[in-house]
């Protein structure tokens, strides 16, 4: 058979759009399983699921859950349903929409607590914390500034986790020294989940260790701690996920930027570098002589 040549072009070009489409798009497949175990340091849950028509024959294997507050949520034992999402990559997969749900797969009338995390643009509770000089301080103190926040625990002993959050918040502090503006305008702040242990006195040791000994560099990043119940609303509020384990705390990272107007402006939770992170402070630091009658 013989096309027109208007209409081979148009089959073509349909072709093409389907394939660039197929290649594009994520893909979802419903999950049903039961987790058997969880790593809160990577985000991923273990799953025994059956089989996933189209990805994967039933088997027992970890997943990256979407949501970081869900990971914390669920238990092993729990059944659930879920959305396997496939991305681009096909190695890149991930869990979405977990539900818990009753053996026979039926959704369970009390799924899991909504969790309460902040979407970018939402205006920031004001949390008080005590910081490293036994000082009371709230993170409305830093309004008009652009704000930086990361969670840590002092005897963190994985060097990818909180050695490298407050090297590379060390980082941050130093480059931005060097433009007084920029630095006038932002501000660090390091905060524990680990109040038992870190107490403002070992908080104040630890800073120091990470501003080469320049307490004067303190006016400019905080190292502060507070109760149990405000910490674990905090973790939620910014998607942090953390849990005592014997002598040891396992936990997810998060990075959040706070704008001047105390909304959220931006979150990391894996991938991220310190240049990155101050271009981004910077970014919205500068901002506010804008709109100020400036
Ligand atoms: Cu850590």
């Amino acid at each position: 058979m013989r096309l027109p040549k208007s209409q081979f072009i148009l089959i073509s070009a349909m072709l093409l759009l389907t394939v660039s489409i197929g290649c594009n798009r994520t893909r979802k497949y419903p999950l049903q399983g039961e987790v058997v175990g969880k790593n809160l340091a990577t985000g991923e849950i273990t799953v025994n699921h059956g089989d996933i028509p189209g990805f994967m024959p039933a088997m027992a294997m970890p997943y990256r859950v979407k949501d970081p507050a869900v990971a914390q949520e669920v238990q092993p034992g729990d059944k659930i349903a879920a959305e396997v999402v496939v991305g681009k990559d096909p190695s890149d997969y991930w869990l979405e929409d977990v539900r818990i749900t009753d053996e026979s797969g039926r959704v369970q009338a009390k799924p899991p607590a909504a969790p309460q995390m902040l979407m970018p643009g939402a205006r920031v509770p004001d949390f008080a914390l005590i910081n490293q000089d036994g000082r009371k301080i709230r993170l409305s103190d830093f309004a008009g500034k652009a704000l930086l926040v990361t969670f840590i625990y002092t005897r963190c002993p994985m060097p990818n986790f909180c050695p490298r959050l407050s090297s590379q918040f060390a980082r941050i502090q130093n480059e931005l020294k060097k433009n007084p503006e920029d630095y006038g305008k932002s501000h660090l702040l390091t905060i524990s989940f680990d109040p038992k242990y870190d107490t403002p006195a070992v908080l104040r040791k630890y800073g120091l260790a990470y501003l080469d000994g320049d307490a004067g560099g303190f006016s400019h990043w905080d190292f502060a701690s507070t109760n149990p119940t405000d910490l674990r609303r905090l973790a939620q509020a910014f998607g942090l996920a953390y849990q005592e384990e014997g002598n040891q705390i396992s936990h997810t990272m998060s990075i959040v930027l706070i704008a001047p107007d105390s909304t959220v402006a931006k979150f990391w939770f894996t991938d991220w570098t310190w240049a990155e992170l101050m271009e981004s402070l910077q970014q919205a630091a500068r901002a506010t002589g804008k709109g100020e009658g400036k």
